[in-house]
């Protein structure tokens, strides 16, 4: 019989009966539950052919007081079960060892397990809002104190529906589904980069890249990353707190966007010619991350604070940058057109006004990217996605706001038949081990395009945003229209190597 194997590392949690072969298995090895929450405990049980089981669960402590959702069960034939791991809510934060006992009419199986539990957030949640000074409040609505951004307020709503005229604007970070599956970094070769490389690695050129995001965890293959946590809802942080000094996504909320901000970090950053590992756009590099995302959605008035506060500008109850940028990516957005006035637009003339380069991902919608913001900000630098034919990935955002292409990868597809899905390879972790993961979306070809930039201004420092935006586009590939399709449009992609050249 084939045994039921745990991906990745992992504590060896099989069991097996001997005498009448009822086996048990459990996984994932390690879980994370907040106390007074739950956590899904999977339990495949493979009985012999023909035999059947009355089987009865029971958990071993400590932590005391955990519970199924199910007690009993006959098992006739191999059979998956989701548990519902129940945490009382007076259990202390810490590391347990839990055991599931499995019991039947002749035997029984011991299987433990690691539980985490962290600590529930006493603290109240809130949707935080962004209105323009002089603006009418509606009732519900408490002032919290002037935005970084001049002329806006921020404003709390403690609970309830969002009064009427009235948005709670979120952001969504652009990820698509991934799959663990060890390197090919063709997306490199595909913007040019060992073309570029002849000419500037960075590694002698130190320079700050910024990325607003959902944090980012210390990985082997990567130089220390500075940075800040911006997420204000201690709900939505996964670390129980508001703003604080440390920009790392928890490991309970890496699971839930992938560990979005540590791929993104490490497209551009990964430490490359280290024999280990992938490559990274610019070798010389380091990177402060702006925490804004708690899971894979985040709120305006953070991510805006966060972009402000990257480029070097005052943010309140926040110490200022010690690393200014001179490029921050932006893989993340949500509907709006960015019109003059409006708070994403005011925000991006600040950074831009200050020789910073702004990328943004247009978006996985597969419509205009006009409609997304901060990608349709003027003078950001609007990145789309292509497969490994240098299409339009089937996903990207299109149309005449997007400055560029660059590979964003198709997971479902293998059109370049080296045996390995076509998404972007990059920094990650499974099961809380760092490792290395493939992902797809327009937030993954951005950081190609910040990358790039930051590699142009190691080299010409005094390139300014609009300067090299045109530099960028100007040197791009022209693609056929029909890669556009089913919509035609221009299309032009990333190409570093002819970015820096002559
Ligand atoms: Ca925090
Ligand atoms: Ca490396
Ligand atoms: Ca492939």
């Amino acid at each position: 019989m084939q045994r039921f194997v745990l991906l990745g590392l992992g504590l060896a949690l099989a069991g097996c009966a001997g005498e009448r072969g009822l086996e048990a298995f459990l996984e994932p090895p390690r879980l994370v539950a907040d106390a007074g929450g739950s956590a899904a405990l999977r339990l495949r049980l493979n009985p012999p052919p023909g035999a059947s089981f009355a089987v009865r669960l029971a958990l071993e402590g400590p932590p005391e007081g955990l519970s199924l959702g199910q007690e009993a069960l006959e098992v006739a034939y191999p059979t998956s079960l989701d548990l519902p791991l129940r945490v009382p809510p007076e259990t202390p934060a810490g590391d347990y060892t839990p055991a599931l006992w499995v019991r039947w009419g002749r035997g029984e199986l011991r299987l433990g397990f690691a539980l985490r539990v962290v600590r529930a957030c006493a603290a109240a949640g809130g949707a935080t809002y962004l209105l323009r000074e002089g603006t009418s409040v509606p009732a519900g609505l408490e002032r919290v104190r002037p935005s970084a951004l001049p002329g806006f307020d921020l404003y709390r709503l403690r609970e309830g529906p969002a009064p009427a005229g009235l948005r709670h604007r979120r952001l969504r970070l652009f990820r698509q589904p991934n799959d663990p599956l060890y390197p090919r970094q063709w997306y490199l070769r595909a913007i040019g980069m060992e073309q570029a490389w002849d000419t500037e690695t960075g590694a002698e050129k130190p320079i700050w890249i910024g990325a607003v995001d959902s944090g980012v965890l210390p990985h082997p293959d990567l130089e220390g990353v500075e940075g800040y946590d911006f997420v204000s809802d201690p709900q939505a942080a996964g670390d129980c707190d508001g703003r604080d000094p440390d920009p790392s996504e928890p490991l309970q909320k890496g699971e839930t966007t992938g560990f979005h901000g540590t791929q993104v970090i490490g497209l551009m950053l990964a430490r490359s010619d280290n024999q280990r590992g992938i490559a990274g756009v610019h070798w010389g590099a380091r990177g402060v991350m702006a925490r804004a995302f708690g899971g894979s959605e985040g709120e305006d008035a953070d991510a805006i604070e966060a972009l402000l506060w990257l480029a070097g500008l005052p943010v309140p109850g926040v110490p200022l940058n010690p690393y200014p940028v001179r490029a921050i990516n932006l893989s993340f957005g949500g509907e709006g057109s960015c019109p003059p006035g409006s708070p994403w637009y005011e925000a991006t003339q600040r950074v831009l006004a200050l020789g910073v380069v702004l990328v943004a991902a247009a978006g996985n919608q597969n419509r205009p990217a006009e409609g997304f913001e901060p990608a349709s900000c003027p003078g950001v630098v609007a990145v789309g996605a292509t497969d490994a034919l240098n299409r339009r990935a089937s996903y990207s955002n299109y149309g005449p706001r997007v400055d560029l292409y660059a590979p964003g990868g198709a997971l479902s597809r293998d059109d370049d038949n080296d045996g390995q899905p076509d998404g972007l390879l990059s920094l990650g972790f499974a099961q809380g081990a760092p490792g290395y993961v493939y992902a797809q979306g327009t937030s993954f070809a951005a950081p190609l395009v910040s990358g790039a930039a930051a590699l142009l201004l190691s080299r010409e420092p005094g390139l300014s945003p609009a300067g090299l935006a045109e530099r960028l586009r100007s040197r791009a590939q022209p693609l056929p229209p029909e890669n556009c399709a089913p919509q035609a449009c221009e299309m032009r992609l990333l190409d570093v190597g002819r970015a820096l050249g002559p």
